[in-house]
């Protein structure tokens, strides 16, 4: 449901707010918005976009102080708040009118006067997206409720940072919920909103070309309680996952790591096969490989490929294990082309050998068992297959 309380003309940007039981935070934050963003004569005012997934009596206290608000103000209530605190933010964009769209907590822990200087600081730089940041100099997070707070929000930015070096080498803070975003420049179809941190979808996903930051103090709740909590913790160990098996690279990693595990469960058999059923060591390495390929398997199903496994589960089994068996049989011709053909040592070799295999094994797993789409049936199925119609975006892909 959305009403829209006065409108005058299309404003120059639009700040989205979501809002989750805020009710006692409207006024001041309004009454601040409204003394820092003046609009000059003439000049339709910047909208306010509330995209409220409240379930006590925030709407109405949004309608009420909206009558005394110089600007412009929407309220978006959604009945069902899909993708929580990211989904909300996501339709708040998605509904954004002007040029840019500001993003801000209704708890004004973002300091208001800073939205304006967020959209200067963008047209200026020619940026798409700009990040209020708490780790810049100038910047601070005291605001942060207690050591257990900073503790978790420090390492979640450390740990993020390292796992998406590349995309979040211009942000210092990915975990910022203040931004000014370019609209138009992201495709938002493509975002996966999953809980809190939209910025870090917008960043991985959305690929914005010129970034700039400007520091910020994040200040203390006005009122009300904070929403975030384990619930929101797990959410986002889910979300860091999705985004990192979203790209090739992160799936290989993964799949090699899982790989590594393996190793483990095909030890113990051999050890139990041998040394306490008496089995010949040779079938003993046979079964005991079985072990480790379920193993492998299993875990893939479960996490890399979760969202992938389009074909029959039987399909699926035949084709991991028979690549995974293959594999046993062509890497012994290659360490004997390594070793007596190219005169490498049997420890390198046998190196060079595992990570071909490894290789191999991914790019089956990714080209032939499981597949981004779909299969489509019959002739024509795979007809468009041939002609590359099959190749859609990656769905959302968190184990
Ligand atoms: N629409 C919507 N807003 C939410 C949801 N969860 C939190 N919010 C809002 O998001 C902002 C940040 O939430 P908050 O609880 O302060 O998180 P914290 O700052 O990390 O403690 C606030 O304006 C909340 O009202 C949600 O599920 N839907
Ligand atoms: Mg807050």
């Amino acid at each position: 449901m959305s009403s829209t309380i006065p409108s005058t003309g299309v404003a120059p940007y639009t700040v989205v707010i979501p809002t989750y039981n805020e009710s006692d935070n409207i006024a001041e934050l309004l009454a601040r918005l409204a003394e820092a963003l003046p609009a000059p004569p003439g000049c339709p005012a910047p909208r306010l976009l509330f995209v409220d997934d409240s379930t006590d009596h925030t709407p109405a206290v949004i309608r009420e102080a909206a009558r005394d608000c110089p600007l412009q103000v929407t309220l978006l209530h959604r009945d069902e708040p899909v993708g929580g605190l990211g989904g909300a933010i996501t339709e708040g964009l998605c509904a954004a009118e002007g040029e840019w769209a500001v993003v801000m907590d209704a708890d004004l822990q973002h300091p208001p006067q800073l939205v304006p200087e967020l959209v200067t600081v963008g047209r200026c730089a020619g940026a798409d997206l700009v990040v209020a940041t708490r780790y810049a100099s100038g910047g601070s997070r005291d605001g942060l409720a207690g050591g257990y707070r900073r503790a978790v929000s420090g390492c979640s930015t450390l740990i993020t940072k390292l796992l998406f070096a590349r995309e979040l080498r211009r942000i210092s803070d990915p975990m910022s919920g203040f931004f000014a975003l370019r609209l138009n420049t992201v495709d938002l179809s493509g975002l996966r909103p999953l809980g809190y941190k939209i910025l870090l979808e917008l960043a991985v996903r959305g690929r914005p070309r010129r970034v700039a930051e400007v520091p910020y103090r994040f200040g203390t709740r006005f009122a009300g309680k904070s929403k975030s909590g384990l619930r929101e913790g797990l959410r986002f160990l889910r979300h860091l996952a999705g985004l990192r098996l979203s790209t090739p690279l992160g799936r290989a990693a993964a799949f090699a790591l899982i790989g590594l595990t393996g190793i483990l469960p095909n030890l113990l058999t051999l050890d139990l096969l041998t040394h306490r059923l008496g089995l010949h060591y040779l079938p003993a390495a046979v079964l005991a490989n079985q072990v480790g390929i379920a193993w492998n398997l299993a875990l893939l199903e479960w996490t890399v490929f979760r969202h992938r496994r389009h074909r029959h589960w039987a399909d699926r089994v035949l084709r991991f294990s028979g690549v995974s068996n293959l594999d046993l049989l062509l890497r012994i011709p290659l360490m004997a082309l390594l070793v007596s053909g190219l005169g490498l040592g049997t420890g390198l070799a046998t190196v060079l050998g595992l990570g071909a295999s490894a290789a191999l094994r991914f790019l089956v797993a990714e080209r032939a068992v499981y597949l981004p789409a779909p299969l489509r049936g019959g002739a024509r199925g795979r007809a468009a297959r041939a002609a590359g119609a099959l190749r859609a975006p990656n769905p959302p892909t968190a184990p």
